[in-house]
C-alpha cells in the first residue's frame, strides 16, 4: 500500500522526511504523481484540487494536515464513506492559544490607541478607570480543541471566561452555554469575542450586523478561525461607527487578503495573514499514527463528522 500527499501547501520532501522518520518502510507518492492509484490507501492533504480523491478508488484514510476542513468537505466529488481525519496536535492548540491572548490583550489594553500615541511621541494616558481583567469577560465561540484551550488560558489571566458551543458543554471557571437562542444573551456580555467556530452551513456569516449589534459597544473581536465566519461589510459598518473598538483578525473571506480590501488601512483593524496556529513538519507525528493505527486495524483518532462538517 502507498500514502499520496496532495497539497500545494509545503514541501512534499519536508512530509516525505516525516514518513520515513515514522512509518520507515513506507511509500510516499506526491500528486499528481500517482502512479498505480489502486496501491494508495492513505491521503495526506490540505486544500487538495476538487476531484483529485475520486482518482484513487481504495482509499481507506484521507488525513488533513490541518484542522478545519470545509475546503475539504466543499469538494463535490470528496469519495464518500472514507473517513477524515483532521489535525488535533497539542502544539497548534498552543499558537492558537498564544494568538488569541495577544488578540484579547491588545483589544483591550489599548495597545493600538498607544502606539499611534508612541508615533506622536505623545504621553497620553487613556483609560485610567480601567477595569482589573477579573471584572472583563472574554466570550469564545466555539469550545472545542482550541476553544477549550484558549478559554482556559484565558482564565488564568484572570479574565472572566464565557463559552459558547452546539453542544451543551461542562469547563471548571467558564460560564457554558450552548446553541443558537443563547447567542444574544452569550454575546451581551462580552467584551471580547473570540471565534474558533468550525465553517459549516450554520456558523458561515454569523458576525454579520445583527449578531453585531447585540455585541457590548467597544467590543475587541479576534477572528482566528474563518473568514467566511463574518461579514466583511457589517464589521466594516460597525468600526467605523466605533461599535467595535479593535478586528483582530487572521483569516479572510478571500486570501490573501485582496491589496485594496479597507481591512489592510483600517485604524482599528490588526491584520495577519492566517498564521494563529501554523501545522508544522514536527506534527507528522500525530497524523501518521493514524496512518498505524488503520494498518493495524485500530480505531482512528480525530474524526470528522461529516453530517456535521467539523
Ligand atoms: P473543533 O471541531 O474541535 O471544535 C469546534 C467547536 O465549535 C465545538 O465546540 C463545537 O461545538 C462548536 N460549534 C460547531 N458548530 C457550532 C454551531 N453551529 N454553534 C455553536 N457551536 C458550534 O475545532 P477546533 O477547535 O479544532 O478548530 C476550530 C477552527 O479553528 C477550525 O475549524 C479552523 O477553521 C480554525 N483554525 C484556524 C487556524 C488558523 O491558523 N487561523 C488554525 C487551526 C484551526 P460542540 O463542542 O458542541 O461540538
Ligand atoms: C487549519 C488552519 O485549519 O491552519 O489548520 O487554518
Amino acid at each position: 500500500m502507498a500514502l499520496i500527499y496532495v497539497s500545494a501547501w509545503a514541501d512534499a520532501e519536508v512530509w516525505r522526511r516525516q514518513v520515513t522518520l515514522h512509518l520507515p518502510g513506507e511509500e510516499l507518492r506526491v500528486w499528481p504523481d500517482v502512479g498505480d492509484a489502486e496501491a494508495i490507501d492513505v491521503a495526506l492533504v490540505w486544500r487538495p484540487p476538487f476531484g483529485a480523491l475520486r482518482m484513487l478508488p481504495r482509499l481507506k484514510l484521507i488525513a488533513n494536515l490541518g484542522a478545519g476542513v470545509e475546503y475539504l468537505l466543499g469538494d463535490p466529488d470528496l469519495p464518500k464513506g472514507v473517513p477524515i481525519a483532521r489535525l488535533v496536535d497539542p502544539a497548534m492548540t498552543a499558537q492558537m492559544s498564544e494568538y488569541v491572548a495577544l488578540g484579547v490583550m491588545t483589544g483591550l489594553r489599548k495597545l493600538i490607541d498607544y502606539q499611534g500615541f508612541q508615533r506622536e511621541r505623545r504621553w497620553v494616558e487613556i483609560d485610567r478607570d480601567i477595569a482589573p481583567p477579573g471584572e472583563r469577560t472574554v466570550g469564545v465561540l466555539g469550545l472545542g480543541e482550541l476553544g477549550r484551550d484558549a478559554a482556559r488560558k484565558l482564565g488564568a489571566l484572570g479574565y472572566r471566561v464565557a463559552g459558547w458551543s452546539r453542544t451543551r458543554k461542562r469547563l471548571a471557571r467558564v460560564r457554558c452555554c450552548h446553541g443558537r437562542d443563547r447567542l444574544a444573551a452569550f454575546l451581551g456580555q462580552c467584551d471580547a469575542v473570540v471565534c474558533l467556530l468550525p465553517l459549516t452551513p450554520e456558523t458561515r456569516g454569523i458576525i454579520n450586523r445583527e449578531t453585531l449589534g447585540w455585541m457590548k459597544p467597544g467590543v475587541v473581536l479576534v477572528n482566528a478561525a474563518r473568514g467566511g465566519h463574518v461579514v466583511d461589510a457589517d464589521l466594516l459598518a460597525a468600526l467605523d461607527e466605533d461599535r467595535v473598538s479593535l478586528a483582530f483578525l487572521d483569516v479572510f473571506n478571500d486570501e490573501p487578503l485582496p491589496a485594496d480590501h479597507r481591512y489592510w488601512s483600517h485604524p482599528r483593524v490588526v491584520v495577519t495573514p492566517h498564521v494563529a496556529a501554523l501545522t508544522l513538519p514536527s506534527m507528522a507525528g500525530q497524523i501518521l499514527a493514524n496512518v498505524k493505527r488503520l494498518r493495524a486495524g485500530q480505531p482512528l483518532l480525530n474524526l470528522v463528522d461529516t453530517s456535521q462538517g467539523y
